[in-house]
């Protein structure tokens, strides 16, 4: 999988969204996710506008906005459009069929109805999948897509082989195959099949560890070792002194490992 173009894997992807990230990332050629964790909506549009031309897809965490706003919505996609990138909303879903549906398309974030991409724990079976599902119309799954997690960068998570073997099957097996994009996971042994993209969170230039858990390896470990397709940045992009240039500097890192990913 790790040796195949992002061109060539997008005629292989079973999602329609995946097919479609797959030839952005190739024609805009970044493979840099932005995960803007920021707390106020303005300074979530202000990262988004300067780091829009360096990444392929912007990921929220809805939750943490302290202003949320129809309006700030509006604007994030119009940012969307214009800089060319996808919305992924890490809501990492991970509750009944019937209770996730409901969180996916009501309440204050409707989510179903702007971010292209969702991520999900696979802790509660098939079922999670189902239930994303029957939050949307029959055509939306054409339309959105879910990232099943796999593995998690926290040190001492509790997933297991034999849980991440049983995501594997979630993912590449059944009836809703058509809806998951990619996995969010932490090496390429996870899964095989060349069709899905592969999100790894924990990037990071110069830093190995922060205070709370999280362990970050640097963006040619990553896309070489680890088999990632996009790499996930946070504080390293937003505590830059300059924000654009450090987005500038980690897509250019990840794209030239994937370029010698592919060359070798
Ligand atoms: N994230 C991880 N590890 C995972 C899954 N998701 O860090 O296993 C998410 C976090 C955060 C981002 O929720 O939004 O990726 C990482 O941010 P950072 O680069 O600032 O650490």
């Amino acid at each position: 999988r790790t040796k195949l173009t992002y061109e060539s894997r997008a005629n292989l992807a079973k999602s329609a969204v995946a097919k479609r990230l797959f030839n952005l990332m190739a024609s805009k050629q970044t493979n840099l996710c932005l995960a803007a964790d920021l707390t106020k909506a303005d300074d979530i549009l202000n990262v988004a506008d300067k780091c829009g031309p360096y990444i392929c897809l912007l990921k929220t965490h809805v939750d943490i906005v302290e202003d949320f706003s129809e309006g700030f919505i509006t604007n994030l996609q119009s940012l969307a459009k214009r800089h060319n990138f996808l919305l992924m909303e890490d809501r990492k879903f991970a509750d009944i069929g019937n209770t996730v549906s409901l969180q996916y398309a009501k309440g204050i974030y409707k989510i179903s109805g702007w971010a292209d991409l969702v991520t999900a724990h696979t802790l509660p079976g098939r079922s999670i999948l189902q239930g994303l599902k029957a939050a949307l119309g029959p055509d939306a799954s054409k339309e959105r897509g879910v990232f099943l997690l796999a593995e998690m960068s926290a040190s001492g998570n509790l997933i297991d082989d034999k849980y991440k073997e049983n995501s594997n099957k979630i993912a590449t097996e059944g009836a809703d195959v058509d809806f998951v994009a990619g996995v969010v996971c932490q090496s390429s042994k996870t899964f095989a099949f060349p069709g899905l993209l592969q999100l790894t969170p924990g990037v990071k230039i110069d830093e190995s560890v922060d205070k709370l858990g999280q362990q970050y390896q640097t963006p040619e470990h990553v896309v070489q070792e680890r088999g990632a397709d996009i790499g996930v940045v946070g504080r390293g992009i937003l505590q830059a002194t300059n924000v654009e240039q450090a987005a500038q500097t980690y897509r250019d890192r990840l794209w030239a490992a994937y370029k010698d990913r592919v060359a070798k």
